[in-house]
C-alpha cells in the first residue's frame, strides 16, 4: 500500500515584500525567478559554468558535470582551484584589502577585527605552521575550538595546504571527539586553551587530550601534533613533542603562502552528522562545487549588498556555519559578524545589543533562538536599536507560524523579508527558500526551489503525490555543492540517500506543496506518527500547540496504543508567566482539536521544563519516543546537549 502524510495544518497569512526592499533587490519578480530557475534546470552545465565562472580558478575547467556514473558525481572537471583564494586572495585586488572582513567579539566583550588583508596574512601564516608541523596536502585535520577568528583561520588554512578539514563542534565530548578523529584517521587536531561559554571557561585541550589519550596506536600512525591556540588563562597539560602554542609557531612562520592548486573534486572537509542509528557519517565535501554553490547561495539567499553587516549565528562546527560564516560569505567578499558565546550571557539581550552596537543588516539564526527569546520576554528585545536590520533568515528545523511571526515583527520590526532556508549538511548549502525581493512568504514555509533545485514529492512507491498531500521529499538533479560520500564508506552513501527512489537524492524529509506551488516542510520523515491509519506530521501538531499563548515550546511524538496503532504524546514548556494545571492540559487539548482536528488531539500532554535538543537545537524526538512509551533509553545519546533533561522528564 502506497502511502504519504495528511496535511491539517492551515496558514492563509502571506507578507510580500516591501517595494523598497524589492525594487533594490538582486531579483525582484517571480518572473525573472521563474525564468532563472528554468534556465538552470533546462540547461544546468550552461547556467552553472557562468556561475563558476564568477570564481577565480587556478586552470579553468573543461566540464560542468560529469554525472555517468551516479552518484558519483564530478563538478567541473579539469578545473583547479583553492578555496582559500577564492574566500581572499580574489579581494586583494578587487578592491576590498582593506574592508572589514571578521568582525569578532568575544562573550567577555572583547573585540578584534580583521580586513580582508589582514586575514589574509593570518591565514597564510597559520598555513604556514601547519607545514612547519609537516601537514600536507591530503591529511586531515580535526579542528575543536571555541568561535574564535582562529576557527574560522584554521579551516582557511587548512584549505590553503590541500589538508581536508573535520570540524568537531566544541561542545562534544571526548568520546565524541575520538570516534571523529579515528573515523578519519586525523593526524593533527587544531584547538584552543579554553573558550568562553556563559560565563564560564570550557575547557577544550582538556577535553582533546582525554580523547587522545584513548586512541589506540596514536604514538605510531595517530595524531602527531595538537597546535594550541591561546585564548584564556586557563592552565594546560602538556605533552612534549606532540603539543605546540600557535603562538610560538607563528613567530617563526613567514607571511607568504602560496595556495595549493586543488582539483575541483579534491576534498574540502569533512563534516559528521550523526543520524539515529549507526555511527556519525563523515560528510565529504569537494572543493570546486562546493564553492560554486556556497557563493551562489549566499549572494541571492541574502541579497548581499557590497555595505552589508551580516551575521550568521551559527558555529562554525555545524554546517551553517561551514557555508555561511566562512566559505559563502567570504567568497563575496562580505563583512562577516562572529560571536563566540551563549545568546543570554550576561543578559538575554546580547543578541540584539551586538546587532544594535555592529550595525547588522542581515541576521542568520535558527528557530530554536527565536522560541528560547520569545520566551526570554520582548523586554529585552525593546531596549536596543534594531533598525540597522533589513534582511532576516532561519535554518535548522521547521519554524512553527508562531515563532516566524514573532521574528517578523519584534526582530524585523515588521519590515524585514524572512528567508525559510531549508537545506542539510549533505547539500552543502541551501536549497529551498524564498528569494527576498520576490516571495510573498508564507509563515513556516521554505517557499520555492533554489537554481538548479529541481524537487518532488513522492508516496512510498515513487509516484508524484497529488494536490497539496504531503509525502517525501526527492531531488532529481544533481547540485554542485551535495556531498560525494561518507568518508570510508560509500555503500552506506547510496543506500541512505540513492536507493529509496531510483536516480534521485532522498533528503529523509516529509514535505507537502500547498495550492501555490510553495514547499512546507513537514519534518523528518523517522518523525512521522501513524494514528488510526492517519499519517500526521509531528511539526503540524507542534506548530498548533505553540500557537497557544501558555505554550512556548513543543514536541509531539508517538507511544503505542492497541486501538489507534499510535496514540500523540506531546511534550510541552511553557512560556514565562503561564503555569501547569490539568485545566491548561484539557485547554491545550481542545485548543489542538480547534486548530487541526480532533485527530490530532494528544492523548497525553506533559509539561517539561525544556526539551531534549542535538547541540545544533534540534528537537531529538527519537529519545521522546522512548520516554513517552516508557522503554530504556534506547540509540545514540552524544548529540543530546543536555543529559538531564531526560533524565528529569523519565522522573517526572
Ligand atoms: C542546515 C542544517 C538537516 C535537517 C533537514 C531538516 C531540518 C533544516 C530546515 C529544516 C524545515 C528548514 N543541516 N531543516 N532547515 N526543516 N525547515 N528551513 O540544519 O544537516 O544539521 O540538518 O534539518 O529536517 O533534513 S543539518
Amino acid at each position: 500500500m502506497s502511502t504519504n502524510i495528511d496535511h491539517v495544518l492551515h496558514e492563509d497569512r502571506s507578507f510580500p515584500p516591501s517595494e523598497a526592499f524589492r525594487s533594490a533587490a538582486r531579483i525582484s519578480s517571480e518572473e525573472e525567478y521563474d525564468a532563472i530557475w528554468r534556465r538552470s534546470i533546462d540547461d544546468p552545465d550552461g547556467f552553472w559554468g557562468e556561475v563558476a565562472r564568477q570564481i577565480p580558478w587556478i586552470k579553468p575547467f573543461d566540464q560542468v558535470l560529469d554525472w555517468s556514473d551516479a552518484p558519483r558525481a564530478k563538478w567541473f572537471g579539469g578545473g583547479q582551484l583553492n578555496a582559500s583564494a577564492v574566500c581572499l586572495d580574489q579581494h586583494l585586488i578587487s578592491g576590498r584589502k582593506d574592508k572589514t572582513a571578521i568582525l569578532w567579539e568575544g562573550e567577555p566583550g572583547d573585540q578584534v577585527s580583521y580586513t580582508y588583508a589582514e586575514l589574509h596574512d593570518a591565514v597564510c601564516r597559520f598555513a604556514n605552521v601547519l607545514k612547519a608541523r609537516g601537514i600536507k596536502k591530503g591529511d586531515r585535520v580535526a579542528i575543536y575550538m571555541p568561535m574564535i577568528p582562529e576557527l574560522a583561520m584554521a579551516t582557511l588554512a587548512c584549505a590553503r595546504i590541500g589538508a581536508i578539514h573535520s570540524v568537531i563542534f566544541g561542545g562534544f565530548s571526548a568520546s565524541s571527539i575520538r570516534d571523529r578523529i579515528e573515523d578519519g584517521s586525523c593526524t593533527a587536531v587544531i584547538t584552543s586553551d579554553g573558550g568562553w561559554r556563559r560565563g564560564k571557561v570550557l575547557p577544550l585541550k582538556d577535553v582533546v587530550d582525554e580523547a587522545l589519550a584513548d586512541l589506540p596506536g596514536s604514538d605510531e600512525a595517530g595524531v602527531h601534533t595538537v597546535l594550541v591556540v591561546k585564548r584564556t588563562e586557563n592552565d594546560v597539560a602538556w605533552h612534549e613533542g606532540r603539543d605546540c602554542w600557535y603562538h610560538d609557531e607563528l613567530a617563526k612562520v613567514s607571511g607568504e603562502c602560496p595556495p595549493e592548486p586543488m582539483e575541483s573534486e579534491d576534498t574540502l572537509f569533512l563534516l559528521y552528522t550523526s543520524g539515529s542509528t549507526g555511527k556519525p557519517k563523515g560528510i565529504q565535501h569537494t572543493t570546486g562545487g562546493y564553492m560554486v554553490g556556497t557563493y551562489l547561495t549566499t549572494q541571492f539567499v541574502f541579497d548581499l549588498r557590497e555595505d552589508d553587516i551580516y551575521w550568521c549565528t551559527a558555529d562554525v562546527g555545524w554546517i551553517t556555519g561551514h557555508s555561511y560564516i566562512v566559505y559563502g560569505p567570504l567568497a563575496n567578499g562580505a563583512t562577516v559578524v562572529m560571536y563566540e558565546g551563549a545568546p543570554n550571557q550576561p543578559h538575554p539581550g546580547r543578541f540584539w545589543e551586538l546587532i544594535a552596537k555592529h550595525k547588522v543588516t542581515i541576521l542568520y539564526t535558527a528557530p530554536t533562538a527565536i522560541r528560547a527569546f520569545m520566551r526570554w520576554g520582548d523586554e529585552h528585545v525593546d531596549k536596543h536599536d534594531l533598525s540597522s536590520l533589513r534582511l532576516l533568515g532561519t535554518v535548522g528545523e521547521p519554524i512553527n507560524p508562531e515563532a516566524w511571526i514573532w521574528y517578523r515583527q519584534k526582530i524585523g520590526g515588521g519590515r524585514c523579508p524572512i528567508v525559510d532556508t531549508w537545506w542539510q549538511t549533505e547539500t552543502g548549502g541551501i536549497m529551498m527558500t524564498p528569494l527576498p525581493g520576490v516571495s510573498a512568504t508564507k509563515p513556516g514555509s521554505c517557499m520555492k526551489p533554489f537554481f538548479g533545485v529541481d524537487p518532488v514529492i513522492l508516496d512510498s512507491d515513487g509516484v508524484e503525490v497529488e494536490g497539496d498531500a504531503g509525502g517525501y521529499l526527492a531531488l532529481r538533479k544533481p547540485w554542485p555543492s551535495m556531498l560525494r560520500g561518507i568518508w570510508g564508506d560509500y555503500e552506506r552513501f547510496v543506500e541512505t540517500y540513492w536507493s529509496k527512489f531510483k536516480g534521485m537524492y532522498f533528503p529523509g524529509d516529509g514535505a507537502r506543496l500547498d495550492k501555490d506551488g510553495c514547499t512546507w516542510i513537514m519534518g523528518r520523515v523517522d518523525d512521522v506518527l501513524n494514528v488510526s491509519g492517519h499519517r500526521l506530521s509531528t511539526m503540524e501538531i507542534e506548530s498548533a500547540l505553540v500557537s497557544h499563548g501558555a505554550v512556548c515550546e513543543a514536541a509531539v511524538v508517538p507511544r503505542p496504543d492497541e486501538i489507534t496503532g499510535q496514540a500523540i504524546v506531546a511534550f510541552v514548556s511553557l512560556a514565562g508567566d503561564a503555569s501547569k494545571s490539568d485545566e491548561l492540559v484539557a485547554e491545550l487539548g481542545a485548543h489542538v482539536s480547534k486548530e487541526i482536528g480532533k485527530l490530532a488531539r494528544p492523548a497525553d500532554i506533559r509539561f517539561a521544563d525544556a526539551l531534549p535538543k542535538t547541540r545544533s537545537g534540534k528537537i531529538m524526538r527519537r529519545l521522546l519516543k522512548d520516554v513517552a512509551a516508557g522503554r530504556e533509553i534506547a540509540g545514540d545519546t552524544t548529540t543530546l546537549e543536555d543529559m538531564s533533561v531526560i533524565e528529569s522528564l523519565r522522573d517526572g
